[in-house]
């Protein structure tokens, strides 16, 4: 029995056993507690429904491995080249590319599609983004999932929750917004306004954790002045909530342990890193930091504490915004940039002007269409690494479970390209993995991380402890007022009236991978367009047609359009977030046309 871990990109970080005499069959191992005898159907997807790509392909033709990767020394040789990174296998040593790109003058990417704004917030307010450990989860008496779908994204933790009263904040009704003991149904990108209003009534209560405060926090009265800056009436109207719906939702986290469980939903906006500063403010009102049962916890950065060898110091273009066409040559590993960033029209347009689109990854998908050269990768049981999780803190050995002729590991193809351009080699893999796996803490015969905390932040915060936290003061939003958007406003058909575009993650795909969504636009009754009707989706950045289905789980100032529906990214902006270089999916409103 070869013991491994899930190599997706996703909360759970799910140990994993593969049988090396039966080299299909996967179940759930010991190594990770949570993943408790279970493994999702994304893993089995991964393994046996998609069709892998084996053959190397150079210009359309089949080629040897070894032409292929002459092919890219080739192309990277002596000229600006780019390597785009994305995520679909989060093991640690996938990053050894970035020691190619620094030997022979490649170019990086700096932030992320996915959580740099709200890790951003964090980073601002706490100093540093630790982990929320699961068994403080399981210790709270209210959980709130704000902008979080656990029984989407995050399944393993479901077991963890279960008897305690739940508040899920989400502009959709999700399914488990209809259990939930309260479903705030704020609008969209507006959680900052929202986490506003609840610290001024909190502190207009006088309800605020003062003896935490004045140890941890101290500036909170300047605080409460800056939440005053604010109109009340004004900021309800935004939130699209009632006094009631704020009054409820104080009256159940009061005086009880209560965590936050925030996802990567309400921060892909460019005021991301202000909403979760905005949060965590609340949360310190509340004391909630460094006690046990209580927390905020978002996606954490699963290489605090670790040192990093793979972090090289070469230039970096923003990943939201990516100028694929500045380059002659591009390598896109391990991820679908043609279809999974934003503005994908005008994306999918850069990568066909550059010369050489190399793609290297396991699956044929929309970028490796684009491409005259294909480098087929091996998959996670073909090849040693190791899995940090952004999702609890164990640090899990990926073994190789057999060997394969198809395709090439990461590690390989860095030493096969460099030998190619004639420069040094870089250390063994053995080397790498060691380096990793020696920094984790053994405790009780398993590996976690460096800086794993039982009750983060319970001796202050900052890198080393000690630093107090640090509040949100000040905050700049012009989305209404940028020219563009109220042109386009104006010239929409639907009674003047954008929808604000959600695109979130569905248990069909695991981002841009796997089964698609079926080509539907969910819509509020309220609009007046019937169901099934064929619509034109549009936003300034392009337009999808797509079919209505009709749901009173949605606003009726939203449209829904699951990550994963072809095209979906031709509709969302080329633009990076205020701070964190992340994209910003949600700063966008559609009209629907019917057609
Ligand atoms: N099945 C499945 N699981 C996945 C993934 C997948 O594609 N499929 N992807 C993985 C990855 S890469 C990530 S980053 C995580 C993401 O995990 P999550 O953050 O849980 O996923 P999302 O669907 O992006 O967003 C969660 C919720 O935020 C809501 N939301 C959107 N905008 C707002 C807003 O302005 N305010 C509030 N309060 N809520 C808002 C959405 O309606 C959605 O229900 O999931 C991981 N797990
Ligand atoms: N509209 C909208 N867009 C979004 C999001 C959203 O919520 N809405 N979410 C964003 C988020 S959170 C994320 S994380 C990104 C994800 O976007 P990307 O990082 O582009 O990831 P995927 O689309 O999952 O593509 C993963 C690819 O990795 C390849 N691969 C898998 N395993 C390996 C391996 O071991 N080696 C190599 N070399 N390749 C491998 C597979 O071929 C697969 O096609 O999408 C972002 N895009
Ligand atoms: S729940 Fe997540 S980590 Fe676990 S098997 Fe599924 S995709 Fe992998
Ligand atoms: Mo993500």
């Amino acid at each position: 029995m070869i013991q491994t871990a899930c190599p997706l990109d996703c909360f759970d970080g799910c140990s994993v056993v593969c049988d090396s005499s039966y080299p299909n069959k996967l179940v759930a191992g010991s190594g990770v507690p949570y993943t408790n005898g279970v493994l999702c159907a994304h893993l089995y997807k991964h393994m046996h429904e998609t069709k892998r790509l084996t053959k190397p392909m150079l210009n359309g033709k089949e080629v040897s491995l070894n032409e292929a990767l002459d092919a890219v020394a080739e192309a990277i040789k002596d000229k600006p080249w780019l390597l785009w990174r994305g995520s679909g296998n989060l093991g640690a040593i996938q990053r050894v590319t970035n020691l190619l790109a620094k030997s022979a003058n490649g170019v990086l990417t700096k932030g992320t599609l996915c959580d740099g704004a709200g890790d951003a917030g964090i980073v601002e307010g706490r100093g540093v983004n630790r982990l929320l450990p699961i068994e403080q989860v399981a210790k709270s008496e209210v959980v709130v999932f704000w902008g979080r779908n656990p029984t989407v994204t995050n399944s393993h933790i479901m077991p963890y929750v279960e008897g305690k009263e739940i508040v899920v904040i989400d502009p959709v009704k999700t399914k488990l917004a209809k259990m939930a003991d309260l479903h705030l149904q704020v609008k969209p990108r507006s959680d900052f306004y929202l986490a506003i209003l609840l610290s001024r009534f909190l502190m207009m209560e006088a309800a605020e954790d003062r003896e935490w405060l004045d140890e941890n926090a101290s500036e909170y009265d300047e605080f409460y002045e800056f939440t005053r800056s604010f109109r009340i009436k004004a900021v309800l109207e935004h939130i699209g909530l009632s006094l009631n719906d704020i009054g409820d939702f104080l009256l159940m986290i009061q005086n009880k342990k209560v965590v936050f469980l925030v996802g990567a939903g309400l921060q892909r906006f460019d005021i991301g890193d202000s909403t979760l500063r905005a949060i965590d403010s609340f949360a310190a009102l509340l004391g909630l930091f460094g006690k046990e049962g209580c927390g905020v916890g978002f996606l954490s950065n699963s290489k605090l504490g670790f040192d990093d060898c793979f972090d090289v110091n070469v230039k970096r273009e923003p990943i939201a915004t990516t100028p694929f066409s500045k380059y002659s040559a591009v390598i896109v590993q391990g991820g679908n940039p043609a279809e999974s960033m934003p503005c994908s029209n005008k994306i999918q347009e850069e990568l066909r002007q550059v010369d050489n689109l190399i793609y290297f990854g396991l699956y044929e998908n929309e970028t490796s269409k684009l491409a005259n050269i294909i480098i087929p990768a091996k998959n996670f049981l073909e090849k040693d690494d190791v899995k940090l999780s952004y999702g609890h803190q164990y640090i899990q050995k990926m073994n190789k479970a057999y060997d394969s002729d198809i395709g090439i590991s990461e590690y390989d193809f860095t030493q096969e390209i460099l030998k190619r351009l004639n420069k040094e080699p870089i250390e063994s893999l053995e080397y790498y993995i060691d380096f990793w796996l020696k920094q984790a803490v053994e405790v009780d015969g398993k590996l976690i991380s460096p800086a794993f905390e039982e009750i983060p932040y319970a001796n202050g915060f900052g890198e080393d402890g000690g630093d107090e936290f640090e509040f949100i003061d000040d905050f700049y939003d012009d989305f209404e007022d940028i020219k563009a958007l109220r042109r386009f406003r104006k010239k929409l058909k639907d009674k003047n009236r954008g929808l604000w575009l959600l695109t979130p993650k569905t248990h069909k795909s695991l981002n841009s991978q796997f089964n698609k969504p079926n080509s539907v636009v969910k819509i509020s009754p309220e609009i007046g367009i019937e169901s099934g009707k064929l619509v034109l989706v549009k936003s300034l950045w392009g337009e999808l047609k797509l079919e209505v289905e009709l749901s009173s789980d949605i606003r009726d100032d939203t449209a829904v359009i699951y990550y994963g529906t072809n095209g979906v990214n031709k509709l969302t902006p080329p633009i990076s977030s205020c701070e964190g270089n992340m994209a910003c999916y949600g700063d966008v409103k559609v009209s629907i046309e019917e057609l």
